[in-house]
């Protein structure tokens, strides 16, 4: 693909493996997250691969810097093709121990800092009449459990919200796409400051083969890849024996 994609969480995990994956097959990939070293380094890592790569610091709860990102990215290529609304935290615990930091950290970087995203490029996708929004949601944006409430319920919010946006965008060539990973193998999981919900966390995934991030850059890449015709508004995947 010849296309332009930017990426928030682009430092680590998922989003590092989406834009690994897409420059691979010759897009021009803008990477963003707030730690720029990580980014440099990956820039140089994926660099002698065949697409293009430009990297920008952006902490996604800033409206400013989502704008400024897709200003950058527009002015580097001429047009976003493709968002992938990635960045997300975990720190998952329970509700009695009220880790009011923490909601409100998960609230705004994975509701607000989706819906800047949205915000950031949907007018110019509309007034190209084309583009493709995804955005990272959870199994967890689909079922709840005891110390995901808060978590999980960010993970509804946005997937809700990609819904609202495919029907609104529906008459036109904008595409959107919900991503639902069960457990992948990343760093989410230095996100959880409860040792309680760490140590049962780490239990649970011991007797369960993760998925790494490469597989959800293959679902990224499925969703991105279709014939025009094609809106492939959600996919969920598990490894094969998350109950
Ligand atoms: O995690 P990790 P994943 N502004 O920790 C960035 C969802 N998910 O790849 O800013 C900008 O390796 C952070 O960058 P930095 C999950 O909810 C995962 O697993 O430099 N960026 C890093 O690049 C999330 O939405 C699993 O610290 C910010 C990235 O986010 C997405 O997958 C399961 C930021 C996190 O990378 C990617 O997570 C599932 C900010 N303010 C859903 N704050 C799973 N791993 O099992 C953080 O269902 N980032």
């Amino acid at each position: 693909t010849g296309k332009t994609i930017v990426i928030t969480g682009a430092s680590s995990g998922i989003g590092e493996a989406t834009a690994e994956k897409f420059a691979n097959e010759g897009a021009n990939v803008v990477l963003a997250a707030r730690r720029e070293e990580r980014l440099e380094e990956i820039k140089s890592k994926i660099s002698s691969e065949k697409g293009s790569i430009a990297i920008k610091k952006t902490d996604v709860t800033s409206r400013e810097q989502m704008q400024e990102l897709a200003d950058f990215a527009i002015k580097e290529y001429g047009q976003i093709d493709v968002l992938f609304n990635n960045a997300g935290l975990m720190p998952l615990s329970f509700m009695k121990n009220l880790k009011i930091d923490e909601w409100d950290r998960m609230v705004d970087v994975n509701i607000k800092g989706v819906l800047y995203g949205i915000a950031a490029v949907l007018p110019h996708m509309l007034e190209k009449n084309a583009g493709h929004i995804l955005t990272t949601s959870s199994v967890a944006g689909h079922e709840v459990f005891p110390s995901s409430a808060v978590y999980s319920g960010t993970k509804f919010a946005v997937r809700i919200m990609m819904e609202g946006l495919a029907k609104e965008v529906a008459q036109s060539n904008i595409r959107t796409t919900s991503i639902s990973p069960g457990a992948v193998q990343t760093e989410l999981t230095d996100t959880i400051t409860d040792e309680e919900v760490l140590s049962n966390f780490k239990k649970s995934a011991g007797s369960m083969k993760l998925l790494n991030s490469e597989d959800i850059a293959e679902a990224v890449y499925y969703a991105v890849n279709q014939p025009e015709n094609v809106d492939v508004n959600e996919v969920i995947v598990r490894p094969n024996n998350q109950g």
